[in-house]
């Protein structure tokens, strides 16, 4: 099942000319109304009217995501806010957060690309779609919400959380596809177990999951504990949100929109190309996009592609599952969270040493931080009701940068081990 059959299924060369005009006409346009694209351009003499081929492109700089940081909030925006109707902000509460914005016409291609994921995972307008992704600033909610409209099926809005309250909606207005993270999946099977429902007693018969990594091991388990089919989807804010690629029902690997997004799989420590078929970095150029387009952004997604043609008739080019990151960042309860932004909680917070390790655990399908942390002696040896407090300090604080709880556990001063290089701060014990 096709969303934009024409689209999905173009020969490849003429998706190739598509997408140099296209490339050709965003570089052009960030050229002269990005100051930021504009200034590294010229420094560099690129000239846009020169690209002839998306080799090309190889000349021009990455975005990376502290260009974002440092340009935060509007900076880096291509046209005036009046023309901007949403914007949305990735995880962090602070100004290192990063913020991207849609037009009118941006919110149309992004439900029309959301839309030929749902299609592709085998969802119609007689779907019932339950979307428990947060609404919010995260772009999982409302991206969704937006497709699954476009596509005409029955939208439950019903966000994250809540999850005994998420499955008598299911059974009572009985759902037929669930959105959610694949973790959440999980812990509504582990819910449902414990009010005494059977899956199979639902309606449900689709469950598109994203925004975290996962594993086929995880798609197994999902498919049959809840007994549908679950596909995955893929995409980042900084690019649009949700909608960048998905799996279609052969669940071979997501295909990507390329007539919207540039692709390029590059060694992350080279930068250049690897040899096709083979693990790197995802780096993406917005080939569509009006209020924010990006030029090479490194994702720091690790993937490869898949040229093979797929049974499915699509002709856009599949990448595998999110196989890791090149860089630290972590993915908790579906929220990104970077080692750095703890740590420059820790550091803020007197008495404590800047030694450190985050500890990830998954248990009953939920995710759980424990972030250790050596306290000076003193405070060590101190009462207990000092302790106590600095701990209450330390996870408010945590909680209100990063969004999401932690455990906190104080440890005598040099008990962790010590690192001669790169450290290893960050344990993660979950098995995808
Ligand atoms: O997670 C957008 C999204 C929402 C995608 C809902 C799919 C469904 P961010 O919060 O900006 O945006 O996080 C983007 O999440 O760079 C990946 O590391 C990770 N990620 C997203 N989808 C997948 C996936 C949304 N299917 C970051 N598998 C990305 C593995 C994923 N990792």
């Amino acid at each position: 099942m096709y969303w934009q059959k024409e689209q999905e299924c173009l020969p490849r060369p003429e998706l190739a000319r598509l997408q140099l005009e296209r490339l050709r006409a965003t570089l052009k346009r960030v050229a002269t109304t990005v100051p930021f694209y504009r200034n590294i351009f010229h420094q560099r003499h690129l000239d846009p009217e020169k690209i002839t081929s998306l080799d090309d492109l190889r000349a021009y700089p990455f975005t990376l995501k502290q260009d974002l940081r440092d340009n935060y909030p509007y900076g880096l925006f291509a046209v005036p806010l009046r023309d901007v109707v949403r914007v949305h902000s990735s995880s962090g509460t602070t100004g290192a957060a990063t913020v991207v914005g849609y037009s009118r016409g941006d919110i149309v291609t992004w439900s029309d690309l959301v839309a030929r994921v749902l299609c592709g995972a085998g969802v119609t307008a007689d779907d019932v779609i339950q979307i428990a992704f947060g609404y919010g600033l995260f772009t999982g909610g409302f991206g969704l919400h937006y497709g699954a409209e476009r596509l005409g099926a029955s939208v439950i809005p019903i966000s994250a959380g809540n999850t005994r309250r998420q499955i008598q909606i299911m059974q009572d207005f009985k759902t037929t596809a669930l959105v959610c993270t694949p973790s959440y999946a999980l812990k509504m099977a582990d819910v449902m177990m414990d009010m005494g429902i059977n899956p199979n007693g639902l309606s449900l018969r689709y469950g598109l999951f994203g925004a975290e990594p996962w594993s086929e091991g995880m798609r197994r388990e999902i498919n049959e504990r809840l007994g549908i089919c679950a596909t995955d989807n893929y995409g980042l804010s900084e690019v649009m949100g949700p909608g960048v690629a998905g799996e279609c029902v052969e669940c071979q690997g997501l295909h990507i929109n390329e007539d919207h997004f540039y692709v390029e799989v590059l060694d992350p420590d080279t930068l250049e190309p690897v040899p096709p078929g083979e693990v790197g970095e995802l780096v993406l150029t917005t080939l569509t996009k009006e209020a924010f387009p990006v030029i090479r952004y490194r994702t720091r997604d690790l993937t490869r592609l898949i040229p093979e043609p797929c049974p499915c008739g699509r002709t856009l080019i599949r990448m595998s599952r999110v196989l890791g990151r090149s860089d630290d960042m972590l993915i908790i309860k579906g929220v990104n969270v970077f080692p750095t932004q703890i740590e420059a909680v820790l550091f803020a917070i007197e008495g404590t040493e800047p030694h450190y390790r985050l500890v990830v655990d998954r248990e009953n399908n939920e995710d759980r931080l424990t972030v250790m942390v050596e306290v000076v002696e003193s405070m060590f040896f101190d009462e207990m009701k000092k302790q106590r407090a600095m701990m209450e300090t330390i996870k408010k604080r945590l909680a209100s940068e990063l969004g999401i709880g932690v455990e906190v556990k104080l440890v005598e001063e040099r008990s962790l081990e010590r690192f001669e290089g790169k450290g290893k701060r960050v344990i993660d014990n979950r098995q995808l």
